[in-house]
């Protein structure tokens, strides 16, 4: 079964509908032009994403991975026998697998993702490798009350699964608040495993969100393509190239759509106007130093007890109590 927004999917589609549009139209409003980045992850995005994640220039997903494998029992170990798993913005689950693999059995896992498609694919394949663990799949937007409420409350210590670096794409303030709604559903003894992606040299950086397959560009421009048919938009994907860099001060690489020439766009009845030059800001992807981090899971009431990293200082996971 499929728990959250899933029974009643065409309401729930009418409410991401007008969700979208008064998100797109409110970004392009502005004088400095925003999309939010969570609109990337439709299907085709979604596809992107994972092509993005086998890239060489991406050394995020394989290097996340490296460490989750080496250091697979340690972490097992520490999330101890009979534990809830619950993972916001699961997607396929792959990084959840090996991990309920190697945990000691597991009492229930909770992918939760806004793609009912991608969700019940995982939970078929996590489910038959794992037939004797409840797997639970809840369709909902993570940064809401909504999916949280489906998760029943249980006896056993509850961790959440938080890899990926997906905390990057939030604000450093609103990491924190995000961080302290994860703290509001766990307990005392409860836990969070999280992945983030480090400070490091910007020419590593700018290379893994300027890939020179050009995947992130379709990624990142997917998301025109994507208002084009869901909002009756006319954007010309060849009148916009991509652009991504790392701001220093700011700690993080910024995504950007550079409008090629002046031109004017139609999204739901309304007219853009676009210069020559001119950027829409897609997407922010925030870079953390340890010290960084481990202040930010403090503020947000956690107590960071563990870390691993990779021998380039790369990445780092961490795990937090409560
Ligand atoms: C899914 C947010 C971790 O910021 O690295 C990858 C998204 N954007 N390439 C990231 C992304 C462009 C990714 N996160």
């Amino acid at each position: 079964s499929i728990k959250g927004r899933g029974g009643d999917h065409s309401a729930f589609q009418n409410d991401h509908r007008e969700a979208f549009q008064a998100d797109v139209l409110a970004g392009l409003s502005g004088k400095q032009k925003t999309l939010p980045c969570k609109y990337l992850y439709d299907e085709a995005g979604s596809k992107l994403f994972e092509a993005i994640c086998e890239l060489e220039d991406y050394y995020l997903t394989r290097t996340e991975a490296d460490i989750f494998h080496s250091n697979l029992d340690s972490m097992a170990a520490l999330l101890g026998p009979s534990a809830v798993l619950v993972e916001p913005g699961a997607g396929n689950c792959e990084k959840a697998e090996p991990l309920l693999t190697a945990m000691d059995t597991p009492h229930a896992f909770y992918p939760l993702d806004i793609s009912p498609e991608i969700l019940l694919n995982a939970q078929q394949r996590i489910q038959a490798r794992l037939p004797d663990l409840t797997v639970t799949p809840v369709v909902g937007d993570f940064t809401c009350a909504q999916p949280w409420g489906e998760i029943p409350p249980s006896s056993h210590r509850k961790v959440i699964f938080f890899p990926g670096s997906t905390i990057g794409n939030f604000s450093p303030d609103k990491a924190s608040t995000l961080l302290a709604q994860f703290r509001s559903y766990l307990s005392t003894g409860d836990g969070l495993l999280i992945g983030v992606d480090l400070v490091k040299d910007s020419v590593v950086l700018e290379r893994a969100y300027a890939d020179s397959d050009h995947v992130t560009e379709r990624f990142n421009k997917n998301l025109l393509s994507r208002i084009n048919s869901e909002l009756d938009g006319n954007f010309d994907t060849e009148a916009f190239a991509h652009r991504a860099f790392y701001h220093p001060h700011r700690q993080r690489v910024e995504m950007h759509l550079v409008s090629l020439c002046d031109q004017k766009v139609q999204v739901a009845g309304q007219t853009f106007d676009f210069e020559e030059g001119e950027t829409i800001h897609t997407e922010n992807s925030h870079k953390y130093t340890r010290a960084g981090l481990e202040a930010l899971l403090r503020e947000s009431g956690f107590n960071p007890t563990q870390f691993w990293t990779d021998n380039k200082q790369h990445y780092a996971i961490y795990y937090a109590e409560t």
